[in-house]
């Protein structure tokens, strides 16, 4: 018996329901149609973007109104949440991974100052190194932040813990926030059959209406959120929130057994699989528990009582449910999806072994593992070998191995990854394709190409072949402006395809020194390693170049880092490192799938930003990025494009000097996605020209302050309406429809408005 107080039940039959086949991000957006959020804060990340991407196309086809506001990162996303929570109505997240552990710390100001919401996380593995599959490393990182944890097993859990976490969170004994936690693809993504509710009515009686003591939106009763607080008031603030998370014990089944009522599924805090009488038992979380349940059937019909125990919750951890379920277990092994480094057991393993500790009458012997880190499988064969293992402990009283690791193995050093292309001395490619001199009059940067036909020669600091989509601009940019740089480069991408599709363990396509970090931080990280450099060569540890023969640092990014990493972009540009940000702007977030970024443009379709009936691509204009830079008064900012090498191989050019001499470089280099354009791979020419005929994409360069237009469309007759543009791709065909006539002219229009300001500064040096 587990203890759980039910409450008695109004309803007698579980309500119309209709089946339906899927996945658990699926099922998560379905719930959250259903439940009628007031509003959405979200940034993509694998595996739970699909939440967001679903909302979006429900979005589209006129089927919810919820306010789907995507942000510039998870911390963004967690702060848009928690503002809108603070006016009262329903709000709803989701993420994963480092997108969780960047939106942490603001999760204990959210619990802190008991504002409810549903986060649905699809947990993944942490960083680094990168890895997008699931482990539990991620939710492990939440379990202090003072939010209730739901676990959902199943796409059919994901559906209703959905449901089941807003009436939790909003039960006035608890107003906390909630989780709702499922596997990274092997929920998130594997389609199951769920029944889902077709009785609008009888699912807004059990949602009831949200109810807020305060609300941020009531003029009549002003009311001050999170005030200044030291001791000796805290430790009462914070006697407060233990009590909200002990009465969350008391709410969590009651709410369960409405849920049964309503639903027909039952829930206990702790899912107890054949454990009545089990002597041996595995303690796992969400679906590799389910994994297991087959072995337990298996081994039982040859004479073994074993079980499975699984909690639904995490937090509050049910203490109490594990001591009376495992009072009579002889031995278990206790499965972790992710370390508690130097702890000696995973959190699962060490909260488990706290709960039993409580029961002197208790003498399970425990065996910790972790197991299926990084979407490591967990097999019939792994769940059947823990059960041995405990049933070997059971059977002689001995752990022989308290703690160990599952299914790692010790690699052999004579076997390395076949040997690629070498790394690339700096001599083999510095040929002197640039020559740059500074006007002495001016002060401004001239310079001298040789022919496009010689530039081949050069041998490329990347090795040719690479994992990217057929025409993908991202290699074509690379290969142009590493034709041209001289000397030493050390670059650092931040996450993206440049950096998927270079990096697949265990090969580099980089013959060069390449760092990755996670794209909210590279600026930041690079700008570290310059100043280690300078002072390094100050110290006379490393040797001193001669001037202008300094190692080149350049971050490469995409458009979608320019947006979570804008924050450590522009702070390094305020310091001014010696350093070059090279954006290379593919209009979305085209890594995690076509997402927008807030560098694609008005009314282009993407994986959120979908379109139909009742929405049209994306609501705002495109970032401005280069005059963001412009206005830092750096040196050098740039545009470019990989159609017009020249262009671009001259503004490396003085990038790399400028960088080398002066401080931060920024430049944004246009770049063709055929796959997410919706073109065809070979079509990059004729869409990027048009691109910058149209004047959508201007080429230029800001230089010591003087805006200089290097191609004017204007002058030369070659200027192109946008429509020309829009029409070309697959992703923006929608907008040249009469019934978008409006959105079309807004485009324009702001596209004329920006390259006429732009000219005006192109003709007075002083703007
Ligand atoms: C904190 C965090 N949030 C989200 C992600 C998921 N993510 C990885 S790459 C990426 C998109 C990158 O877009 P962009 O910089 O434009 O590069 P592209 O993929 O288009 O080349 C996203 C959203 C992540 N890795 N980390
Ligand atoms: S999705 Fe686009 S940017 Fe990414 S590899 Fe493919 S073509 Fe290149
Ligand atoms: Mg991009």
């Amino acid at each position: 018996m587990l203890p759980e107080i039910k409450r008695p039940l109004t309803r007698t039959e579980p309500i119309r329901q209709v089946h339906d086949f899927k996945s658990g991000n699926e099922a998560a957006a379905l719930a959250a149609r259903d439940i009628g959020f007031h509003l959405m804060g979200y940034f993509p990340i694998t595996p739970s973007t699909e939440v967001a991407e679903n909302l979006s196309q429900m979005q589209a086809d006129g089927e919810h109104d919820i306010v789907m506001i995507p942000a510039d990162g998870e911390h963004g996303a967690a702060g848009i949440c928690y503002g809108a929570a603070l006016g009262g109505g329903r709000v709803l997240n989701a993420t994963s991974s480092q997108g969780l552990l960047y939106a942490l710390e603001q999760l204990p100001v959210q619990s802190g100052t008991r504002v409810p919401m549903v986060l649905n996380v699809s947990t993944r593995t942490v960083s680094g190194p990168l890895d997008i599959r699931c482990d539990h490393s991620d939710i492990y990182f939440v379990l202090n932040a003072g939010w209730i944890i739901l676990l959902a097993r199943d796409p059919q859990a994901a559906y209703d813990m959905n449901f089941a976490a807003v009436r939790i969170g909003e039960h006035p004994d608890v107003r906390l926030p909630v989780i709702v936690a499922y596997d990274g693809f092997l929920t998130s993504h594997q389609k199951r059959r769920i029944d889902r509710f077709d009785d609008p009515e009888a699912v807004r009686d059990f949602l009831g209406e949200r109810q807020d003591p305060y609300s941020a939106l009531d003029p009549d009763r002003p009311v001050t959120f999170g005030p200044y607080m030291n001791d000796p008031d805290l430790i009462n603030n914070k006697v407060q929130q233990h009590e909200a998370m002990e009465a969350a014990r008391r709410v969590i089944p009651e709410i369960f057994a409405e849920f049964q009522a309503l639903s027909g599924r039952d829930y206990a805090t702790i899912d107890a699989y054949c454990m009545d009488d089990a002597e041996v038992a595995l303690v796992l979380l969400n679906s590799a528990a389910e994994n297991a349940k087959e072995v337990v059937d298996r081994m039982r019909s040859e004479g073994h009582k074993v079980g499975i125990v699984s909690p639904n919750v995490l937090r509050p951890f049910p203490t109490d449910g594990i001591r009376v379920i495992m009072k009579n277990v002889r031995a278990a092994v206790v499965g972790d999806r992710g370390d508690s480094y130097g702890a000696d057991g995973g959190n699962l393993s060490l909260e488990v072994r706290a709960a039993l500790q409580q029961d002197p009458d208790n003498r399970t012997l425990i065996l910790s593992r972790i197991y299926g880190l990084g979407g490591k499988d967990f097999y019939d064969a792994d769940a059947e070998e823990f059960f041995r293992e405990a049933l070997d402990a059971a059977a002689s009283g001995v752990v022989d191995v308290p703690f160990e690791y599952h299914g790692a193995f010790a690699g052999d050093p004579d076997s390395g990854p076949p040997q690629g292309l070498p790394a690339i001395k700096s001599e083999e490619v510095s040929r002197g394709m640039a020559t740059v001199t500074q006007n002495t009059e001016t002060m401004r940067l001239e310079v001298e190409l040789k022919p496009l036909w010689e530039m081949t020669t050069v041998p490329s600091r990347i090795a040719p072949g690479h994992g990217a989509c057929p025409g993908c601009g991202v290699f074509p940019m690379l290969r142009q402006a590493y034709s041209v740089l001289e000397g030493n480069v050390v670059v650092l991408f931040q996450t993206g395809c440049a950096m998927v599709t270079t990096t697949g363990y265990p090969k580099t396509a980089h013959r060069i020194t390449y760092i990755h970090n996670l794209f909210q931080n590279g600026a930041a990280t690079l700008s570290g390693l310059v100043e280690m450099y300078h002072e390094r060569i100050r110290r006379g540890e490393i040797p001193e170049s001669p001037e202008g023969t300094d190692t080149t640092f350049i971050m490469v990014t995409g458009d979608g880092g320019m947006d979570i990493g804008m924050g450590a972009a522009l702070g390094t540009a305020h310091r001014n490192h010696r350093m070059i940000i090279l954006e290379y702007d593919n209009q979305g977030y085209m890594n995690t799938g076509s997402q927008l970024s807030y560098s694609t443009p008005f009314g282009h379709r993407t994986s959120t930003s979908e379109i139909g009936s009742a929405q049209s691509g994306k609501r705002f204009h495109h970032k401005d990025t280069p005059q963001i830079f412009a206005a830092c008064n750096l040196s050098y900012v740039f545009t470019a494009s990989e159609g017009y090498p020249e262009d671009f191989m001259r503004k490396i050019s003085k990038a790399q000097w400028y960088a080398q001499r002066e401080g931060l470089v920024y430049g944004k280099v246009l770049s063709f996605c055929p796959l997410n354009w919706r073109t065809k791979d070979d079509a990059a020419q004729e869409v990027l020209q048009t691109a910058i005929d149209s004047c959508f994409f201007p080429l230029y360069e800001v230089e010591k302050g003087h805006t200089n237009i290097t191609y004017d469309p204007d002058a030369i007759g070659r200027r192109r309406e946008v429509g020309d543009w829009l029409g070309m791709m697959g992703k923006t065909r929608h907008v040249l429809a009469p019934e978008h006539a409006d959105q079309l002219a807004m485009t324009q229009s702001e596209v004329d408005r920006r390259w006429n300001r732009l000219k005006i500064k192109h003709e007075h040096p002083d703007l």
